[in-house]
């Protein structure tokens, strides 16, 4: 069949789906995309072609910045647990360089995208291009290189024959549990547009089967051993739990043996929070009962984690537990010196049963007490009267207890991990792997396209919004309803407070002007966000307290276009850390509060260990 590599590459995506426990779906429900001279005579020409713009196999939305097109994908991929995602394509240059963030954000995240950047002409035979890096050491050297660290796959593409190969093995890794995260095929734009005699089959449907690999039997005994030891075992629950669909499996497990389960970030809403066995949160951002419970642990079952420092509080919180790793990727199972589980988190979870083993009765019964208290904190500090950002945060989880709330960067991921509710595990969607300010709008307009039937709830502090509210208007132009809370506290009041602990005084962190005397102490910047998200196509509605909150919350919920909900919260306390994180504070200092900062992270450190 003779068709540009273009054509060739959007006939083949169309034609790929991913298959497991009997459901097929589309590997590639669309293409997202920003055309430039590097991909529109190619690929823009082979999406034209096929019917992209009016429903052909591979739909495509225009979007606004290439980084966010990435989000978007990541956003998608999650809400579909890593079984579709959407491809990315852009321009060279500046276009394709834009998505090294996305793309470092999927990696780490473990979340499949492809992206497919145009590149400088295979021949060379233009010379020196528009937006060519031109480096003297190398001509085969080019911007996307930047795109191999943080690609679990790449291939530049220099000659249509070397498509086949490179397409089959970027799917595998897009669809292989444990290698997955960005794919990259790098597109020459010569090579694009070139045509070739490609094979039949090339085109057929192929079905791509995601692994749920079982344990290997001597490690799963060498589990059991460890569990029927253990007295005060804890399940530290991540991402890995929801990606395979175990939480069902892990809810039984945990009701079962009596063990308390707490949570990651990537894994929250695991459990409903009102299992009897849920603690919540764990690590820095976790909640009292639950840090509480992993420095008392003598075993630690960590379930689909890759144990950030938020998880572990750097090193700080499992006081002398052992650990028991299931994951499908051997890299995390192996971290902590853990025994190893390499297997589907649903598959190990079902084969973990130990007959008549159950945690100490105290222990259980003790777990579900603490939990108890920090639910009774947790309404406490929902149910204050000022408009603080917890407060905030309780009006939403009531209204959005059925929808998405979606979060990446900022102050509000540590309260939400802390204190929100999930009823389900698609009801928390909050990116704390790369922890991506812009993430919030562009990974919202993800959740929406995967899952239309959910009302998704985007939570964006202002200094996230300003780095990336464009694709509002992406959302609007497909029509796709997003409610965005936009919650304005005039800066980063994250990294101020940080700041602040560190002996850095705040330092550039508040949005204010420069005042007569060179600092940055003058009035707030004359900023009006709401009125910038009505000039994107939103409509907004701005609250100002508890129940004008409410309010605007619940018309939005309703409204069948994007809202932006503005909010200006106001400064007050938040909700209590239990658990350490390392940030080094400097050694040396004329500065009294650092000197003093730096004794208490002295202090802080002693309780680090190598788990070895
Ligand atoms: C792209 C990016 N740049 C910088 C950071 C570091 N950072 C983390 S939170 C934050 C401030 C976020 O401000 P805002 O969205 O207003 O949230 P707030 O802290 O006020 O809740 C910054 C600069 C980041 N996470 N991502
Ligand atoms: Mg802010």
């Amino acid at each position: 069949m003779r068709l540009t590599t273009a054509q060739a590459l959007v006939r083949f995506l169309a034609n790929q789906w991913t298959e497991r426990d009997g459901a097929e779906q589309r590997l590639i429900a669309g293409c997202l995309g920003i055309f430039g001279h590097g991909n529109v005579a190619g690929i823009g020409q082979a999406l034209a072609e096929q019917g992209a713009g009016t429903g052909g196999a591979l739909p495509y939305y225009p979007a606004r910045n290439e980084q966010a097109m990435v989000h978007t994908a990541v956003g998608f991929a999650r809400t579909r647990d890593r079984l579709s995602t959407l491809a990315c394509t852009t321009s060279i240059g500046p276009g394709a360089t834009n998505m090294v963030t996305g793309a470092a954000l999927a990696t780490i995240n473990r979340l499949p995208v492809l992206l497919l950047p145009g590149d400088v002409f295979a021949t060379r035979a233009a010379g020196t291009l528009l937006q060519e890096l031109e480096d003297p050491r190398s001509p085969d050297l080019s911007v996307n290189d930047t795109l191999r660290p943080v690609s679990r796959f790449f291939a530049r593409i220099d000659r249509p024959e070397q498509l086949p190969a490179a397409l089959l093995a970027a799917m595998r890794v897009l669809t292989d549990p444990a290698e997955t995260g960005a794919v990259t095929l790098a597109l020459p734009q010569d090579v694009q547009a070139e045509a070739f005699d490609w094979p039949e089959e090339l085109f057929t449907r192929r079905v791509w089967h995601v692994a749920r690999p079982v344990p290997e039997p001597a490690a799963l005994d060498r589990a059991l051993e460890m569990l029927r030891r253990s007295r005060r075992p804890l399940v530290v629950a991540g991402g890995g739990v929801k990606y395979s669909g175990a939480c069902e499996t892990l809810a039984a497990f945990a009701a079962r043996h009596g063990v308390p389960v707490a949570e990651t970030q990537a894994g929250k809403g695991a459990l409903p929070h009102d299992h009897p066995c849920a603690v919540g949160a764990v690590g820095h951002t976790g909640t009292a009962a639950a840090n509480t419970l992993a420095r008392e642990a003598d075993l630690v079952i960590g379930v689909g984690t890759r144990y950030t420092d938020f998880t572990t509080a750097s090193r700080s919180l499992f006081g002398q537990a052992a650990f028991l790793n299931v994951n499908v990727t051997a890299f995390d199972a192996a971290k902590h010196s853990g025994e190893t589980l390499v297997a589907d988190a649903r598959e190990a979870l079902g084969a973990l049963w130990p007959d008549g083993w159950r945690a100490e009765a105290d222990w259980t019964d003790r777990a579900a007490s603490l939990a108890a208290g920090w639910r009774a904190e947790t309404d406490r500090i929902y149910g204050g009267a000022e408009l603080t950002q917890p407060v905030l945060l309780g009006v939403l989880n009531e209204i959005a207890a059925d929808g998405v709330v979606v979060n990446a960067a900022g102050s509000m991921p540590g309260d939400l991990h802390k204190l929100w509710r999930a009823a389900d595990p698609g009801n928390y969607h909050v990116e704390y792997g790369y922890s991506c300010m812009g993430y919030e709008i562009a990974g919202g307009l993800g959740v929406k396209l995967a899952a239309p039937e959910r009302e998704v709830f985007v939570l964006v502090g202002d200094g996230s919004y300003l780095m990336m509210a464009q694709e509002i208007v992406t959302a609007v132009q497909e029509g796709v309803k997003l409610v965005v809370v936009l919650v304005d506290n005039r800066g980063f009041a994250s990294i101020g407070n940080l700041s602040e602990a560190v002996g850095a005084h705040r330092l550039g962190t508040a949005h204010r002007t420069r005042g007569p005397a060179g600092e940055l102490d003058g009035p707030y910047l004359p900023v009006d966000l709401a009125a910038n998200a009505a000039s994107l196509g939103a409509d907004v509605l701005r609250a100002t307290d508890r129940e004008s909150l409410r309010e605007a919350l619940v018309k939005a919920r309703e409204a069948d276009r994007t809202t932006v909900v503005y909010v200006e919260t106001v400064p007050g306390p938040a909700p209590d850390t239990t658990a350490w994180w390392d940030v080094p504070v400097a050694e040396v200092s004329r500065d009294p509060v650092t000197r003093a900062a730096r004794e208490r992270y002295e202090d802080a450190k002693r309780d680090q260990r190598p788990y070895l």
